[in-house]
């Protein structure tokens, strides 16, 4: 029997938003993607994630949910979702949709239910309300905090007008976390589950993955802020320090604890339940030793890797996050994950150092990527090296902006409409100028069109190494051995006949492998005899 397609697929992340805008409204759509599925199919990815589209107030651009049985009229309809799985499939694409279990918007039926009952109701107990502390209730319950920056509590008024009780919100006021102990919401997750595979998704990525399940004790904790910001990758810089805060998130009160995965169990029965391979993958940024749980055989599928996404450009570094990853997994024999960047992430020639020269190392960084075993995932614009928008600030969005009162910016600089072709915004991304994010000037040859006419441009790069991941044995199978050559030089061997060699110094290097090169991040990389000679800040993949 084959291995299931997730195995070793490339996962093209579409942020519905942002993808393509069919009905001129400045916001991409369902119908958006479903034009584009030709080019997604020859970017030679075997799925798409797609990030939501259902009914949603959009304060967290979807991740607020509030039907998640539904399409937001702003994405389009149930019909157009089952099309674009339909379709998906007739182009050879898996399709997995995002599912938002451990929060509803505020605009959910069932949080309006809660506000309008009375404390100790059902209605309170899908979610987390609690009596304050202080003589009058005045103090919220725990000294948690949110995840966009704040307290993680907010009070609400009852129904005779008098300040009330506190409920719990890990993200912002208006993403209330659902109580996952209660029989209730765990039947609603399952069905939500079979709503999507009865509609054609393919599997699910799970959000906030590592969160759904609370000390429902309610205890304070030591150091919530150190918890949290064991979260922002821009606060990772490898040292002791940082990977002692990691290690707070294991088993905490509210993040990664062991009932968590009493949740998957359930989730995985009825994925096997479906005569298909159906996969999901959780989003949960845990301590190395805690990763495995999530991916065990009766739990979910694949786990994703933010160590090597955080991780600076330094062939050390990345070393030793490939060599850890691979012996993490290989305990429960789940394959592992790559990926670059996503939207919360900044994109990456951004975060590699930003101009031409982060532009190089990004390019050199997606063949490292790529040539790894297992799923690696790309986001959309990655393939075009798009960098991070400047935006004037009145244009913000993200509530990480408005909750830390532009302390920091936020994701939005990541999210920015895609441009398709021309030389103005809007790019082609659809006919309206007034997309929901501005997309800057000077874009016009990072296009889709442009790029697709230059034999150098980085959608060539992609292109070529998504199909040769198909068409590479060594890359399907191959044995996996990574060196780090002469302090910077990162040679990656896969198989007997396949080298991935990326010079990450500041000088020339040249690396002692004999073959011809199969796609190179610059054309300044050139095989002199038996060695292949390498400008600072480039690779390629060699068949040796
Ligand atoms: O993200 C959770 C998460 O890891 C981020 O919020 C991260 O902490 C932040 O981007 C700072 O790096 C998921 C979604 O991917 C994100 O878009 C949502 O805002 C969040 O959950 C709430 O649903």
């Amino acid at each position: 029997m084959s291995a299931p397609w997730w195995h070793r697929a490339a996962i093209y992340q579409v942020y519905p938003r942002s993808f393509r805008d069919s009905n001129a409204d400045g916001t991409g759509d369902l119908r958006g993607v479903i034009d584009e599925l030709d080019y997604v199919r020859d970017l030679h990815v075997d799925a798409i994630w797609l990030s939501p589209f259902y009914p949603s107030p959009q304060r967290d651009s979807g991740y607020d949910v509030a039907d998640p049985r539904g399409v937001d009229p702003l994405y389009g309809s149930i019909d157009d979702a089952r099309e674009l799985f339909d379709r998906a499939h007739e182009h050879g694409l898996r399709v997995i949709v995002d599912v938002v279990p451990n929060h509803s918007s505020s605009d959910r039926e069932w949080f309006q239910q809660a506000l309008h009952s009375a404390p100790g109701s059902m209605e309170r107990a899908r979610y987390h309300f609690l009596d304050g502390r202080g003589a009058h209730g005045e103090l919220p319950p725990t000294n948690w905090v949110s995840w966009f920056g704040g307290g993680a509590w907010t009070r609400v008024t009852e129904a005779d007008g008098s300040p009330g009780q506190w409920y719990l919100h890990q993200f912002d006021a208006s993403q209330p976390d659902l109580n996952w102990a209660n029989p209730e919401v765990v039947a609603d997750g399952l069905e939500t589950l079979r709503f999507w595979l009865d509609l054609g998704a393919d599997g699910f990525r799970v959000d906030v993955a590592l969160g759904l399940a609370k000390d429902m004790t309610y205890p304070d904790i030591d150091d919530p802020e150190a918890l949290i910001s064991a979260m922002r990758m821009d606060l990772d810089d490898g040292s002791v320090e940082a990977m002692i805060r990691r290690r707070r998130v294991a088993n905490s009160a509210v993040l990664d604890r062991d009932e968590v995965q009493d949740i998957y169990r359930g989730w995985r029965r009825v994925m096997d339940s479906y005569d298909r391979d159906v996969m999901a993958v959780a989003e949960a940024w845990v301590p190395p030793e805690r990763a495995a749980r999530y991916v065990a055989p009766d739990t979910l599928h694949q786990i994703f890797n933010f160590d090597f996404m955080a991780v600076p450009w330094d062939a050390h570094r990345i070393h030793a996050v490939i060599e850890r990853t691979m012996a993490e997994l290989a305990v429960v024999n789940a394959p592992p994950t790559w990926a670059l960047s996503n939207h919360d992430t900044p994109r990456v020639p951004t975060r590699l150092g930003g101009e031409a020269e982060g532009l190089r190392r990004a390019r050199a960084m997606a063949l490292v990527a790529q040539c790894l075993p297992g799923s690696v995932y790309v986001y959309q614009g990655e393939e075009l090296g798009l960098p991070d928008a400047d935006l004037p600030d009145e244009a913000r969005q993200d509530p990480v902006w408005f909750r830390t009162a532009g302390a920091q910016k936020g994701r939005d600089g990541a999210r920015v409409p895609l441009p398709w072709r021309g030389d103005e915004p809007p790019y082609g991304f659809g006919d309206s100028s007034r997309t929901w994010l501005p997309q800057p000037l000077g874009w016009q040859s990072m296009t889709v069109a442009a790029e697709e006419a230059d034999p150098m441009s980085t959608l060539h790069q992609y292109r070529d190494m998504l199909r040769l991941r198909h068409e590479l044995t060594d890359l399907a199978s191959g044995s996996l051995m990574t060196t780090v050559r002469d302090g910077d030089v990162l040679v990656i061997q896969r198989g007997e006949h396949f080298a991935c060699v990326v010079n990450m110094g500041e000088v020339p290097a040249v690396a002692p492998i004999s073959g011809a090169i199969l796609v190179a991040s610059d054309a300044g990389v050139t095989v002199e005899g038996d060695r292949i000679a390498l400008p600072p800040s480039t690779g390629a993949w060699i068949r040796c």
